[in-house]
């Protein structure tokens, strides 16, 4: 390359980027893709700064479950969202949180699954009893 400096500048750039606060979400609970037995009493987001959560929508079937978000809540780095009781579903979380600091808006998507409770149904059958002894041929020679 014959300008190596347009390269280190942009590399500078880039690595420059995020230190400017985007708020980027690190780690989720329930995490993207669980796969649940028990349905979470709660949602939370962890972000890698103060944000500020705008828009929290969470979807079965495309069925819309009201979810009550606190936007008077602080910017904090770890937002928590309580939910009405889930059934068995896979669920789609769709959230967008500002950075105060900047202004900035980010968002993502992730899901999970409530597979529900392990029931007594669901244990495996007690062993067949053993095949009861052939029975005689009905038909003699
Ligand atoms: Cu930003």
């Amino acid at each position: 390359m014959d300008k190596p400096w347009l390269l280190a500048a942009a590399a500078g750039i880039i690595l420059a980027g995020p230190a400017f606060g985007h708020a980027k979400l690190r780690s989720t609970v329930p995490a993207a893709d669980a796969q649940l037995q028990v349905a979470p009493k709660s949602l939370t987001l962890n972000f890698n700064e103060d944000a500020l959560l705008a828009v929290l929508t969470l979807t079965v079937d495309g069925k819309n479950i009201p979810v009550a978000v606190d936007r008077s809540a602080p910017a904090r780095p770890q937002v928590t969202v309580p939910l009405p009781a889930l059934a068995v579903g896979k669920y789609q979380v769709r959230w967008s949180a500002l950075s105060p600091d900047d202004g900035h808006v980010s968002k993502g998507t992730f899901s999970f699954a409530i597979l529900g409770p392990v029931t007594a149904s669901a244990t495996p059958a007690p062993p067949a009893p053993p095949a009861p002894p052939a029975a005689p041929a009905a038909t003699s020679r």
